[in-house]
C-alpha cells in the first residue's frame, strides 16, 4: 500500500457569526451578511480544496474541550442540531455528518502508543461543537467528505503551555505516523482564531460593519508579527514564541490545533497561502493554508 500523506493543512477559524453571515438552509437564524473579508477568503480557500484529491478531512476544535485525554469522534455518523452557547441567537446548525471511524482509530492507537491519554467518543447523542461545524462548513459546504474531530485536552489548565504545546506536538506526530499507516490523503484543519480578546456586548444588529474591529492595536500588531512569519515559512519561530503570544493575546492558539498541525506536517519551512484577515466580535482570524505540493502553492494575499 501507498504511504498516506497530509495533502493539505489549513487555519481555519470558527466564529459562528461566518455561518449566520452566509445564511445557509442548515442554520436557523437570518442576517443580513457582514464579515466579508473572511467569508470571500474561505470561498476562495474551498474552492481550491475542490480540485485537490483527498480522502478524509481531519479537525482539531477548541469547542471540544476535554480534562482527561484527547477524544476522537468514534461513531459513522452524527446527526443532531448544534447551538452555540454563547451566541444561540446566531448559531443552531441542523447537521449530519460523516465520520472516517477507521482512520479516527488508527489515530488513537497512535496516541496511546506515544503515551497520550486518549479515549474513543462513543455517545450517539453526543452533540458536536460549533468549531468542527464552522470551519468544516466554511471549507466544505457540500460535507461530502468523511471527517475526524479531536478534542482539546486542556493540558495548560493542569500544567503549563509549555506542556500543552509539547503534548500537541506529541499528539500532531502521532496522528502523521497513523495517517503514514492509513495510506490515505488527508486534510488537516486547525480551527482557531489567533488574537482572543473580544468584546462582551454585542451590538444590535450582529452584522453591523460599522461597529466591527480589533479588539486594541497590540493584537493587532501581534498578529501581523505571525501571520508574516507564516508568510515567510518561519514555523519553528511561531512555535517558539507560542506561549508568549498566546499569553499576551490570549490568543486561541491556547487550544494546541496549530502547533498539533504543524508537528503533523513536520514544522513547514515554506510560506503559507493567506486568504485574508479580519476581526469578529474584536478577535483576530486569518484564514491561511500550508500546501506541500511546490505545484499548487501559490501567493495568494
Ligand atoms: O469561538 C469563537 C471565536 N473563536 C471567535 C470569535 C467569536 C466567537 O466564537
Ligand atoms: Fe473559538
Amino acid at each position: 500500500m501507498k504511504k498516506g500523506e497530509i495533502v493539505l493543512g489549513c487555519l481555519a477559524p470558527h466564529p459562528p457569526h461566518l455561518v449566520y453571515a452566509d445564511n445557509p438552509p442548515q442554520n436557523e437564524a437570518f442576517s443580513e451578511g457582514g464579515w466579508e473579508t473572511l467569508r470571500w477568503g474561505y470561498a476562495k480557500l474551498a474552492r481550491k480544496l475542490k480540485t485537490i484529491d483527498y480522502d478524509a478531512i481531519v479537525i482539531f476544535t477548541p469547542h471540544w474541550q476535554t480534562y482527561i485525554g484527547t477524544h476522537f469522534l468514534g461513531l459513522p455518523e452524527f446527526k443532531s442540531k448544534s447551538v452555540d452557547p454563547v451566541f444561540p441567537n446566531l448559531f443552531r446548525y441542523n447537521y449530519d455528518l460523516k465520520v472516517d471511524v477507521e482512520l479516527a482509530e488508527a489515530m488513537h492507537e497512535e496516541t496511546a502508543k506515544a503515551g497520550l491519554i486518549t479515549k474513543m467518543m462513543r455517545n450517539p447523542d453526543f452533540r458536536v461543537d460549533y468549531g468542527t461545524i464552522t470551519s468544516c462548513h466554511l471549507l466544505n459546504p457540500s460535507w461530502d467528505k468523511p471527517i475526524v474531530t479531536i478534542s482539546s485536552n486542556r493540558n495548560a489548565h493542569y500544567y503549563s503551555n509549555e506542556v500543552m504545546i509539547e503534548q500537541a506536538k506529541a499528539l500532531g506526530e502521532a496522528c502523521m505516523k497513523a495517517i503514514e499507516k492509513s495510506g490515505k490523503k488527508v486534510v488537516l484543519i486547525s480551527s482557531n482564531s489567533l488574537s482572543h480578546r473580544h468584546f462582551v456586548t454585542e451590538a444590535p444588529l450582529p452584522e453591523d460593519m460599522s461597529r466591527e474591529h480589533i479588539y486594541n492595536h497590540s493584537q493587532y500588531v501581534w498578529d501581523m508579527k505571525i501571520i508574516d512569519m507564516f508568510r515567510k515559512g518561519q514555523m519553528q519561530e511561531v512555535i517558539d514564541i507560542m506561549p508568549e503570544y498566546t499569553e499576551q493575546t490570549i490568543a486561541e492558539t491556547e487550544a494546541g490545533g496549530l502547533i498539533w498541525m504543524m508537528a503533523a506536517m513536520g514544522v513547514p519551512s515554506y510560506p503559507a497561502e493567506i486568504y485574508g484577515y479580519q476581526s469578529v466580535i474584536g478577535t483576530g482570524n486569518c484564514i491561511a493554508c500550508w500546501d506541500p505540493n511546490t505545484n499548487t502553492r501559490e501567493l495568494v494575499l
